[in-house]
């Protein structure tokens, strides 16, 4: 009997920093999972990470860094091809072609583009505004059936699905239609400086995050710190408690508690007591990710050829895209 084809996923991150938690419980932790279901491709989106002015020494070693991390954290490269995107030429060739298909007035739309734009108001670039193009090569490339989106990205999966079907119906049918993949716990974890703001690898201040890399006791003490109300109650309400409600997710994840749970093993306890055993849940979850970390870390020439063997992988499937896609718009090959 025919085995049932896998649908394909594509995942990426940027190596802008070190992971965060925010990372860890909105991507990384879901990627070893998705292995058992589906054919899975990630990408360390380097290119991605030029849209923002980055030091050449720290990218490249937060590179080599987030591809530890993402073995550490349960990708095996036995059953997926987990590569660095600019090892991929195929990425920026397609890239040309589809920023040639897609329309000012489309791009000028993307939200992020306004926010990062505001963001860094000295360098509105090119890339910044492109950025939507080269996403949609990264999964038109590979024929992604599904994609995992938070909302941030969907109005750029949404845009990828336009290009594909513009293709399509101008030349004949090429890409796959790219779905977005919602995972059930999709849980969005704020800043613990400012619980209305997302959890950032990039923020300036390094208590607003906990990154995957920090030491049980700067862990216990960005928590202690973080930002809560002064209500003195363990009660979910993102709206008029999003300090107190943010840490309860997180509590949430790694204890497997519902919010009713929490509020009734802290009811008559005050913060300090629930800032402990939000750290503690966190500190055992990444104690073994660490120990793993470390050890891949130091084999620099292993992680090196995953990344080689990866990224001829991944070469093999896009290449072929792009020579598909150079021969229906019309360019020579010979
Ligand atoms: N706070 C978060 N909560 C849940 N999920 C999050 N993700 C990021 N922050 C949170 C998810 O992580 C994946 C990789 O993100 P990315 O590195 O490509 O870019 P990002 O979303 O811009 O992440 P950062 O940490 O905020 O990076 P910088 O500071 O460089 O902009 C995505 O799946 C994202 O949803």
């Amino acid at each position: 009997m025919e085995e049932m084809k896998k649908k394909r996923i594509l995942s990426g991150i940027q190596p802008t920093g070190t992971f965060t938690l925010g990372n860890y419980i909105g991507a990384v932790r879901n990627w070893a999972v998705m292995q058992e279901q589906f054919e899975c491709l990630y990408m360390v989106a380097d290119l991605h990470a030029l849209t923002v002015r980055q030091e050449p020494a720290a990218l490249r070693a937060h590179t080599r860094e987030a591809a530890a991390m993402l073995l550490a954290a349960g990708i095996d490269p036995a059953r997926s091809i987990l590569f660095v995107q600019s090892h991929v030429p195929s990425h920026t060739m397609l890239n040309w072609v589809l920023c040639c298909n897609t329309q000012f007035g489309e791009l000028s739309r993307m939200t992020q583009y306004k926010d990062k734009s505001a963001k860094h108001p000295d360098n509105v670039n090119a890339g910044l505004f492109t950025y939507p193009c080269l996403m949609a090569a990264d999964i038109l490339i590979y024929n992604a059936d599904l994609v995992p989106v938070g909302g941030d990205q969907k109005q750029h999966l949404e845009l990828s699905r336009n290009i594909a079907q513009r293709f399509n119906n101008t030349y004949s049918p090429t890409f796959t239609m790219p779905e977005p993949y919602i995972t059930k716990a999709g849980a969005k974890i704020m800043s613990l400086q400012e619980p209305t703001k997302k959890m950032s690898k990039s923020d300036t201040n390094a208590n607003s995050f906990i990154l995957m890399t920090d030491t049980p006791d700067q862990i216990m003490k960005k928590f202690k710190r973080a930002v809560t109300d002064s209500e003195g109650v363990v009660r979910a309400d993102s709206e008029n408690k999003p300090g107190v409600t943010n840490l309860m997710s997180i509590y949430s994840v790694f204890t497997g508690k519902e919010f009713s749970r929490i509020e009734a093993e802290f009811a008559g306890k005050g913060y300090g007591d629930f800032k402990e055993a939000v750290a503690q849940s966190v500190i055992d979850t990444f104690r073994p990710i660490q120990e793993e970390y470390a050890r891949i870390l130091a084999d620099k020439a292993y992680v090196d050829q995953v990344l080689k063997d990866g990224a001829a992988a991944a070469a093999r499937i896009a290449d072929r895209t792009t020579a598909k896609v150079y021969r229906k718009v019309g360019l020579l090959q010979l």
